[in-house]
């Protein structure tokens, strides 16, 4: 059963070229409703277990060094269909390979530095947003 909702991060390099508002804009245009929303750094502990996935991934440690390199902004999102929604508003992982109109396709500035996170499964956007939120910070 879809929870309709998805977790989001604004990476570094996005904060740093300055594009938060417009990828927001970008995120509410789309029909997205924010449900929480934060201002934080990662801690390299956190980064590392949030990417645990990919701790066999050559680029692994590379990962968890950009994404604890500057503040990000988390959020979560909510519409129906929000996981495959956003996957699709965000584009390919690669911003040469992401759809035009995409964020990724705007604003990422390559693979690793690629602007924007989106969970690939509701089961991973439960863990996701309670990995970043309190419950009284969902709303
Ligand atoms: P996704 O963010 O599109 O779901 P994943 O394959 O889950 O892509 O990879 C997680 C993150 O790891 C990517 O968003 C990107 O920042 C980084 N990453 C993925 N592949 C590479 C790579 O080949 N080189 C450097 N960084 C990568
Ligand atoms: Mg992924």
């Amino acid at each position: 059963m879809a929870t309709n909702r998805t977790f989001t991060m604004l990476k570094p390099d996005a904060i740093e070229n300055g594009h938060i508002g417009k990828i927001l804009d970008m995120i509410n245009a789309a029909g997205f409703e924010i449900k929480a929303m934060k201002y934080t750094k990662l801690t390299t502990d956190q980064a590392q277990k949030f990417y645990e996935v990919h701790a066999e991934r050559p680029f692994y440690g590379e990962l968890v060094e950009y994404m604890t390199s500057g503040p990000i902004v988390a959020a979560i999102l909510q519409k129906e269909n929000a996981v495959a929604d956003f996957r699709t508003l965000i584009g390919a992982t690669d911003p040469a390979d992401a759809a035009e109109g995409t964020i990724r396709k705007y604003y990422a500035e390559s693979k690793g530095r690629n602007a924007v996170h989106g969970s690939d499964s509701d089961e991973n956007a439960e863990i996701e947003g309670k990995f970043h939120f309190a419950t009284n910070e969902i709303f």
